[in-house]
Protein backbone atom coordinates (compact mmCIF):
# COMPACT_ATOMS: atom_id res chain seq x y z
CA UNK A 1 0.00 0.00 0.00
CA UNK A 2 1.31 3.77 -0.59
CA UNK A 3 -0.06 7.24 0.42
CA UNK A 4 -2.73 6.98 -2.39
CA UNK A 5 -4.33 3.76 -1.04
CA UNK A 6 -5.05 5.13 2.41
CA UNK A 7 -8.62 6.18 3.06
CA UNK A 8 -8.93 9.66 4.61
CA UNK A 9 -11.05 9.29 8.10
CA UNK A 10 -13.83 11.21 8.51
CA UNK A 11 -15.29 11.71 12.43
CA UNK A 12 -18.95 12.74 11.46
CA UNK A 13 -19.35 9.81 9.07
CA UNK A 14 -17.72 7.72 11.99
CA UNK A 15 -20.03 9.16 14.82
CA UNK A 16 -22.91 8.83 12.42
CA UNK A 17 -22.30 4.75 12.70
CA UNK A 18 -22.70 5.05 16.40
CA UNK A 19 -25.82 3.21 17.55
CA UNK A 20 -27.40 5.50 19.62
CA UNK A 21 -28.82 4.13 23.33
CA UNK A 22 -32.04 2.88 24.37
CA UNK A 23 -34.11 3.94 26.79
CA UNK A 24 -33.62 0.85 29.06
CA UNK A 25 -30.06 1.19 28.61
CA UNK A 26 -27.78 -0.13 31.29
CA UNK A 27 -24.18 -0.56 32.05
CA UNK A 28 -23.71 -3.87 32.08
CA UNK A 29 -24.98 -3.18 27.74
CA UNK A 30 -21.58 -1.77 27.67
CA UNK A 31 -18.87 -3.82 28.62
CA UNK A 32 -16.17 -3.31 31.51
CA UNK A 33 -12.89 -2.65 30.94
CA UNK A 34 -9.96 -3.38 32.73
CA UNK A 35 -6.93 -0.86 32.54
CA UNK A 36 -2.89 -2.74 33.40
CA UNK A 37 -0.50 -0.50 34.36
CA UNK A 38 1.16 2.10 36.42
CA UNK A 39 4.15 1.29 38.18
CA UNK A 40 6.01 3.19 40.48
CA UNK A 41 6.33 6.43 39.39
CA UNK A 42 3.67 6.29 35.94
CA UNK A 43 0.12 5.87 37.97
CA UNK A 44 -1.18 9.30 36.13
CA UNK A 45 -0.94 7.26 32.94
CA UNK A 46 -3.25 4.17 34.48
CA UNK A 47 -5.53 7.18 35.72
CA UNK A 48 -5.99 8.95 32.34
CA UNK A 49 -6.44 5.99 30.42
CA UNK A 50 -9.35 4.27 33.01
CA UNK A 51 -11.51 8.13 32.89
CA UNK A 52 -10.88 8.53 28.62
CA UNK A 53 -12.07 4.53 28.71
CA UNK A 54 -15.40 5.95 30.41
CA UNK A 55 -16.04 9.38 28.50
CA UNK A 56 -16.08 7.10 25.98
CA UNK A 57 -18.99 5.23 27.09
CA UNK A 58 -17.89 1.85 28.80
CA UNK A 59 -20.00 0.01 31.40
CA UNK A 60 -17.80 -0.01 34.14
CA UNK A 61 -13.51 0.45 33.94
CA UNK A 62 -11.35 -1.26 36.73
CA UNK A 63 -7.55 -0.64 37.36
CA UNK A 64 -5.38 -2.81 37.83
CA UNK A 65 -1.95 -1.44 39.27
CA UNK A 66 0.69 -0.73 42.19
CA UNK A 67 -0.91 -0.42 45.68
CA UNK A 68 0.52 2.98 46.05
CA UNK A 69 -1.66 4.08 42.71
CA UNK A 70 -5.17 3.05 44.24
CA UNK A 71 -5.66 5.93 46.38
CA UNK A 72 -4.72 8.71 43.61
CA UNK A 73 -7.00 6.58 40.95
CA UNK A 74 -10.05 6.92 43.26
CA UNK A 75 -9.65 10.67 43.39
CA UNK A 76 -9.31 11.64 39.93
CA UNK A 77 -11.97 9.89 39.53
CA UNK A 78 -14.24 7.79 41.46
CA UNK A 79 -16.20 6.39 38.69
CA UNK A 80 -13.19 4.15 38.06
CA UNK A 81 -12.16 1.12 40.73
CA UNK A 82 -8.54 0.45 41.32
CA UNK A 83 -7.18 -2.44 42.75
CA UNK A 84 -4.00 -3.35 44.13
CA UNK A 85 -2.23 -6.46 42.00
CA UNK A 86 0.58 -8.01 43.38
CA UNK A 87 1.06 -10.77 41.24
CA UNK A 88 -0.05 -12.74 37.54
CA UNK A 89 -1.61 -14.76 40.34
CA UNK A 90 -3.61 -11.80 41.59
CA UNK A 91 -4.15 -10.41 37.87
CA UNK A 92 -5.92 -13.15 36.64
CA UNK A 93 -9.88 -12.92 38.00
CA UNK A 94 -10.14 -9.35 36.98
CA UNK A 95 -8.77 -10.25 33.63
CA UNK A 96 -11.52 -13.24 33.51
CA UNK A 97 -14.44 -10.36 34.49
CA UNK A 98 -13.33 -7.86 31.93
CA UNK A 99 -14.55 -7.69 28.34
CA UNK A 100 -11.76 -5.72 27.28
CA UNK A 101 -7.95 -5.47 28.81
CA UNK A 102 -5.73 -1.76 27.93
CA UNK A 103 -2.63 -2.48 28.51
CA UNK A 104 0.36 -1.02 28.55
CA UNK A 105 0.25 2.52 30.22
CA UNK A 106 2.93 3.27 32.61
CA UNK A 107 3.30 -0.35 33.16
CA UNK A 108 7.18 -0.54 32.97
CA UNK A 109 9.31 -3.12 32.05
CA UNK A 110 10.22 -4.82 35.56
CA UNK A 111 9.45 -8.16 36.80
CA UNK A 112 5.98 -7.41 38.04
CA UNK A 113 5.16 -5.86 34.35
CA UNK A 114 6.41 -9.19 32.89
CA UNK A 115 4.44 -10.86 35.08
CA UNK A 116 1.23 -9.04 34.37
CA UNK A 117 1.73 -8.65 30.77
CA UNK A 118 2.27 -12.83 30.57
CA UNK A 119 -1.20 -13.21 32.40
CA UNK A 120 -2.90 -11.01 30.02
CA UNK A 121 -1.36 -12.43 26.76
CA UNK A 122 -2.52 -16.49 28.05
CA UNK A 123 -5.82 -14.98 28.04
CA UNK A 124 -7.49 -14.82 24.67
CA UNK A 125 -9.26 -11.62 25.38
CA UNK A 126 -9.77 -8.22 23.15
CA UNK A 127 -6.54 -6.55 24.09
CA UNK A 128 -5.21 -2.49 23.36
CA UNK A 129 -1.43 -3.26 23.98
CA UNK A 130 0.33 0.54 24.52
CA UNK A 131 3.51 1.59 26.00
CA UNK A 132 5.58 -0.59 27.54
CA UNK A 133 3.05 -3.50 26.85
CA UNK A 134 4.40 -2.97 23.27
CA UNK A 135 8.73 -2.54 24.56
CA UNK A 136 8.30 -5.90 26.31
CA UNK A 137 7.04 -7.70 23.45
CA UNK A 138 9.76 -5.78 21.19
CA UNK A 139 12.50 -7.11 23.66
CA UNK A 140 11.14 -10.76 23.31
CA UNK A 141 10.06 -10.86 27.32
CA UNK A 142 6.67 -11.94 26.73
CA UNK A 143 5.38 -15.28 25.31
CA UNK A 144 3.05 -14.63 21.93
CA UNK A 145 -0.41 -13.90 22.26
CA UNK A 146 -2.57 -16.75 22.29
CA UNK A 147 -4.95 -14.79 19.88
CA UNK A 148 -4.15 -12.00 18.18
CA UNK A 149 -6.62 -10.97 15.64
CA UNK A 150 -8.61 -9.07 18.36
CA UNK A 151 -5.84 -7.08 19.79
CA UNK A 152 -5.64 -3.22 18.44
CA UNK A 153 -1.55 -2.35 18.83
CA UNK A 154 -0.70 1.16 19.65
CA UNK A 155 2.82 2.34 19.58
CA UNK A 156 4.33 5.85 18.87
CA UNK A 157 7.26 6.57 16.41
CA UNK A 158 10.02 4.96 18.86
CA UNK A 159 8.08 2.10 19.66
CA UNK A 160 7.10 1.21 16.26
CA UNK A 161 11.38 1.15 15.65
CA UNK A 162 11.69 -1.17 18.99
CA UNK A 163 9.07 -3.59 17.33
CA UNK A 164 10.88 -3.41 13.73
CA UNK A 165 14.04 -3.25 14.93
CA UNK A 166 14.99 -0.29 13.08
CA UNK A 167 15.70 3.53 14.29
CA UNK A 168 12.88 6.08 14.73
CA UNK A 169 13.73 7.75 11.35
CA UNK A 170 13.58 5.28 9.53
CA UNK A 171 9.91 4.33 10.57
CA UNK A 172 9.48 8.61 9.92
CA UNK A 173 11.03 8.15 6.40
CA UNK A 174 8.02 5.52 5.62
CA UNK A 175 4.92 5.41 7.97
CA UNK A 176 3.26 3.48 5.39
CA UNK A 177 5.42 0.96 4.87
CA UNK A 178 6.35 0.77 8.71
CA UNK A 179 2.78 0.57 9.47
CA UNK A 180 2.05 -2.11 6.58
CA UNK A 181 4.98 -4.23 8.30
CA UNK A 182 4.10 -4.19 11.42
CA UNK A 183 0.90 -5.33 11.04
CA UNK A 184 2.18 -8.35 9.17
CA UNK A 185 4.55 -8.99 12.36
CA UNK A 186 1.71 -8.41 15.02
CA UNK A 187 -1.90 -9.66 13.53
CA UNK A 188 -4.84 -7.70 14.90
CA UNK A 189 -5.22 -3.55 13.95
CA UNK A 190 -1.94 -1.74 14.17
CA UNK A 191 -1.96 1.98 14.79
CA UNK A 192 1.04 4.03 14.31
CA UNK A 193 0.53 7.39 15.87
CA UNK A 194 1.68 10.53 14.98
CA UNK A 195 0.69 13.53 12.68
CA UNK A 196 -0.65 11.54 10.79
CA UNK A 197 -2.13 8.61 12.55
CA UNK A 198 -2.47 5.51 10.48
CA UNK A 199 -4.62 2.37 11.58
CA UNK A 200 -4.68 -0.44 9.26
CA UNK A 201 -5.88 -4.35 9.88
CA UNK A 202 -3.87 -5.54 7.21
CA UNK A 203 -7.01 -5.39 4.35
CA UNK A 204 -7.52 -1.61 4.77
CA UNK A 205 -5.28 1.45 5.22
CA UNK A 206 -6.98 4.43 6.66
CA UNK A 207 -5.21 7.96 7.92
CA UNK A 208 -6.28 10.06 10.43
CA UNK A 209 -5.54 14.09 10.12
CA UNK A 210 -7.23 15.08 13.05
CA UNK A 211 -4.82 16.48 16.11
CA UNK A 212 -2.10 18.91 16.48
CA UNK A 213 1.33 19.46 18.02
CA UNK A 214 -0.14 20.64 21.28
CA UNK A 215 -0.19 16.90 21.63
CA UNK A 216 2.89 16.21 22.00
CA UNK A 217 3.09 16.05 25.67
CA UNK A 218 2.51 13.19 28.65
CA UNK A 219 0.03 11.02 28.91
CA UNK A 220 -1.57 11.86 25.51
CA UNK A 221 -0.88 8.62 24.34
CA UNK A 222 -2.36 7.07 27.40
CA UNK A 223 -5.64 8.71 26.74
CA UNK A 224 -6.04 7.19 23.34
CA UNK A 225 -5.50 3.66 24.62
CA UNK A 226 -8.62 4.43 26.97
CA UNK A 227 -10.92 5.50 24.38
CA UNK A 228 -10.10 2.62 22.15
CA UNK A 229 -10.50 0.66 25.09
CA UNK A 230 -14.00 1.91 25.76
CA UNK A 231 -14.78 1.50 22.31
CA UNK A 232 -14.27 -1.87 21.93
CA UNK A 233 -16.25 -2.66 25.46
CA UNK A 234 -19.53 -1.29 23.10
CA UNK A 235 -19.14 -4.14 21.11
CA UNK A 236 -17.09 -1.79 17.96
CA UNK A 237 -15.02 -4.14 16.00
CA UNK A 238 -10.89 -3.59 16.40
CA UNK A 239 -10.90 -1.33 13.18
CA UNK A 240 -13.72 0.93 13.63
CA UNK A 241 -13.08 1.19 17.11
CA UNK A 242 -9.15 1.89 16.25
CA UNK A 243 -10.63 4.34 13.51
CA UNK A 244 -12.93 6.63 15.67
CA UNK A 245 -11.02 6.59 18.51
CA UNK A 246 -7.76 8.24 16.46
CA UNK A 247 -10.67 10.65 15.00
CA UNK A 248 -11.86 11.01 18.57
CA UNK A 249 -8.57 11.54 19.97
CA UNK A 250 -7.49 14.00 17.66
CA UNK A 251 -10.58 16.18 17.05
CA UNK A 252 -10.84 16.25 20.96
CA UNK A 253 -7.52 18.09 21.00
CA UNK A 254 -8.43 20.24 18.15
CA UNK A 255 -11.24 21.74 19.87
CA UNK A 256 -9.46 21.94 23.37
CA UNK A 257 -6.17 23.87 21.58
CA UNK A 258 -8.87 26.86 20.42
CA UNK A 259 -7.60 28.47 23.91
CA UNK A 260 -3.36 27.55 22.54
CA UNK A 261 -1.78 24.49 21.27
CA UNK A 262 1.40 25.15 24.18
CA UNK A 263 0.65 23.87 27.65
CA UNK A 264 -2.49 21.79 26.52
CA UNK A 265 -3.07 18.79 28.82
CA UNK A 266 -4.25 15.18 27.66
CA UNK A 267 -6.69 15.56 30.49
CA UNK A 268 -7.60 18.40 29.05
CA UNK A 269 -9.39 16.13 26.32
CA UNK A 270 -11.40 14.56 28.55
CA UNK A 271 -14.86 16.98 28.12
CA UNK A 272 -14.68 17.43 23.98
CA UNK A 273 -14.37 13.72 23.97
CA UNK A 274 -17.21 13.78 25.64
CA UNK A 275 -18.85 16.67 23.80
CA UNK A 276 -18.35 14.42 20.50
CA UNK A 277 -19.89 11.38 21.06
CA UNK A 278 -23.29 13.03 22.00
P1 LIG B 1 13.73 9.52 19.34
O1 LIG B 1 14.37 10.14 20.52
O2 LIG B 1 13.27 10.50 18.31
O3 LIG B 1 14.49 8.35 18.76
P2 LIG B 1 9.53 6.20 25.05
P3 LIG B 1 7.33 7.30 26.61
C1 LIG B 1 10.13 8.56 20.06
C2 LIG B 1 4.48 6.25 30.36
N1 LIG B 1 3.97 7.62 30.55
N2 LIG B 1 7.64 11.27 16.41
C3 LIG B 1 11.24 9.53 20.34
O4 LIG B 1 12.41 8.83 19.95
C4 LIG B 1 4.08 5.53 29.09
O5 LIG B 1 2.76 5.00 29.16
C5 LIG B 1 3.48 7.92 31.76
C6 LIG B 1 8.91 10.84 16.45
C7 LIG B 1 11.14 9.72 21.85
O6 LIG B 1 12.37 10.08 22.45
C8 LIG B 1 5.12 4.45 29.03
O7 LIG B 1 4.74 3.37 29.87
C9 LIG B 1 2.97 9.18 32.06
N3 LIG B 1 9.44 10.15 17.50
C10 LIG B 1 6.36 5.14 29.63
O8 LIG B 1 5.88 6.32 30.28
C11 LIG B 1 3.04 10.29 31.08
C12 LIG B 1 8.66 9.87 18.52
O9 LIG B 1 9.97 7.81 21.24
C13 LIG B 1 10.75 8.33 22.32
C14 LIG B 1 7.32 10.27 18.54
C15 LIG B 1 7.40 5.52 28.59
O10 LIG B 1 6.75 6.08 27.44
C16 LIG B 1 4.10 10.02 30.02
C17 LIG B 1 9.96 8.41 23.61
O11 LIG B 1 9.27 7.21 23.81
C18 LIG B 1 4.02 8.60 29.47
O12 LIG B 1 2.88 8.41 28.66
C19 LIG B 1 6.81 11.02 17.42
N4 LIG B 1 5.52 11.42 17.36
N5 LIG B 1 6.76 9.86 19.70
C20 LIG B 1 2.32 9.39 33.38
N6 LIG B 1 1.79 10.62 33.65
O13 LIG B 1 2.28 8.49 34.22
C21 LIG B 1 7.72 9.20 20.37
N7 LIG B 1 8.88 9.20 19.66
O14 LIG B 1 10.98 6.09 25.32
O15 LIG B 1 8.82 4.94 24.68
O16 LIG B 1 8.85 6.94 26.31
O17 LIG B 1 6.53 7.38 25.38
O18 LIG B 1 7.35 8.51 27.49
P1 LIG C 1 2.25 9.00 23.17
O1 LIG C 1 3.56 9.38 22.55
O2 LIG C 1 2.07 7.54 23.35
O3 LIG C 1 1.94 9.79 24.42
O4 LIG C 1 1.12 9.39 22.13
C1 LIG C 1 1.00 10.72 21.67
C2 LIG C 1 -0.39 10.92 21.05
O5 LIG C 1 -0.50 12.27 20.63
C3 LIG C 1 -0.62 10.06 19.81
O6 LIG C 1 -1.98 9.73 19.69
C4 LIG C 1 -0.17 10.97 18.68
O7 LIG C 1 -0.80 10.68 17.46
C5 LIG C 1 -0.59 12.34 19.20
N1 LIG C 1 0.32 13.38 18.71
C6 LIG C 1 1.51 13.71 19.22
N2 LIG C 1 2.09 14.69 18.50
C7 LIG C 1 1.23 14.98 17.50
C8 LIG C 1 1.26 15.91 16.41
N3 LIG C 1 2.30 16.73 16.19
N4 LIG C 1 0.19 15.94 15.57
C9 LIG C 1 -0.86 15.12 15.78
N5 LIG C 1 -0.93 14.22 16.78
C10 LIG C 1 0.10 14.16 17.63
MG1 LIG D 1 2.53 6.34 25.04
Amino acid sequence: QSAPDWLRLDLDLLLAQLPSRPANAHKGNYGTVLVVGGDYGMGGAVALAAEAALRAGAGLVRVATRAEHVAAVIARTPEAMPVSVGSGQALKPLVDSADVLVVGPGLGQSPWSEQLVQTIAESGKPCVLDADGLNMLAAGRVLSPRVRDNWVFTPHPGEAARLLGCSTAQVQADRFAATKRLQERLGGVVILKGNGSLVTDGTRGLLCDYGNPGMASGGMGDVLSGVIGGLLAQDLVGLDAAALAVCLHGAAADIASEQGQKGLLAGDLMVPLRALLG
